[in-house]
């Protein structure tokens, strides 16, 4: 049995690709086409997860495949394809490792699913997003990538910790480049309506900051044999679900920049608003002087890298 449209493919069954797979097939969001080069590995997952459909009650189907004629015909296409962080390697570390896997995968998503669009995973995020849409040629607004919403969920779930609140009460907002000049906007965090700073002392609050600017290198070094993919896959998985419904929610995402919070020519993370075209337009927010230029900051971080991988390009 084939999958049915409207479809998700995801490329690279690792972590986060299999556990974003279970995710919008148990959330019965869409089909899911699971592709990986290792042989045998992604159909192994896919027939575990429909053996698994039984209990869990729903309808969505998966198939497994080593083939990118399979991808053809997707609606959006997640790229998890890549090597994840081992501990003391920093996201930038993975650059060129990264970037030849990134090339390979998106001329084949151009080749065979010209029409899709894509959510970038791999990392380092703002750099490999830049040479997706390079490499596809695809219009921005269909090219975007993952880690604002994670790195918001992550200070979200560390200030609910601290008050012993449900996270759904907090509100928090995480822009910039993926790494770790991150900037976690703390005159938009906002717990059931109020800010924290009552309930927080300011420099336990800062201390949040810094722990998710670092969350990611916590787990790293916890796992000591890859990187998070629960929460990862969860955040794509609200990507995916935004996109194919049209809901129009304001998510922050790695988006390309026109001139928007005075950059321009990049890929950066900022609020935007998604839906059917991919990206329908960023969000500007307004952001207090401190804030604005831990902005900068990040972005010449980000700039450096996509220099760097421009230049790989041209020696290769
Ligand atoms: O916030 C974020 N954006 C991130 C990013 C959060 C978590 C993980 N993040 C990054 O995603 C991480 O640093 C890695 O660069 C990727 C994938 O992480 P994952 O933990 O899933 O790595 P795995 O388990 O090693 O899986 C990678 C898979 C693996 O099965 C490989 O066989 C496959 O990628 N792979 C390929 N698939 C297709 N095509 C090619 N060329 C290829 N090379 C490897």
């Amino acid at each position: 049995m084939g999958v049915r449209k409207p479809f998700v493919a995801v490329i690279g069954a690792g972590q986060v690709g299999a556990t974003t797979a279970q995710r919008i097939l148990e959330k019965g969001i869409s089909d899911v086409v699971l592709f990986d080069v290792v042989e045998g590995m992604p159909q192994g997952k896919a027939l575990d997860l429909m053996e698994a459909a039984p209990i869990e009650g729903h309808d969505r189907r998966i198939v497994g495949t080593n083939r990118y004629e399979d991808i053809a015909g997707a609606e959006i296409v997640v790229v998890t394809a890549g090597l994840p962080r081992k501990p003391g390697m920093t996201r930038e570390d993975l650059l060129a490792l990264n970037a030849k896997i990134i090339t390979d995968v998106c001329g084949n998503i151009k080749k065979f699913a010209p029409d899709s669009k894509l959510i970038i995973v791999t990392n380092p995020l703002d750099v490999m997003t830049h040479l997706a849409a390079k490499v596809t040629g695809f219009s921005k607004n269909r090219v975007f990538g993952m880690a604002g919403v994670l790195d918001t969920a992550r200070m979200r779930y560390f200030i609910a910790d601290r008050l012993g609140c449900v996270p759904q009460e907090v509100k928090a907002i995480v822009l910039g480049g993926h790494g770790d000049l991150m900037v976690p906007v703390s005159s938009h965090t906002l717990v059931n309506g109020k800010s924290p700073s009552g309930a927080i002392p300011t420099e336990e609050l800062s201390k949040i900051e810094q722990r998710t600017r670092d969350g990611g290198a916590e787990i790293v070094a916890l796992l000591k044999t890859g990187s998070a993919f629960y929460a990862p896959a969860s955040s794509v998985c609200e990507m995916v679900r935004v996109v194919l419904r049209d809901e129009k929610q304001v998510l922050p995402v790695c988006a390309f920049l026109s001139g928007e919070y005075g950059l321009k020519n990049m890929y950066f993370g900022v609020p935007a608003e998604l839906g059917k075209n991919g990206i329908e337009r960023v969000v500007e927010i307004p952001l207090t002087d401190e804030e604005k230029k831990a902005l900068t900051q990040s972005a010449a971080k980000v700039k450096q890298g996509i220099e760097e991988v421009d230049r790989i390009a041209i020696a290769s």
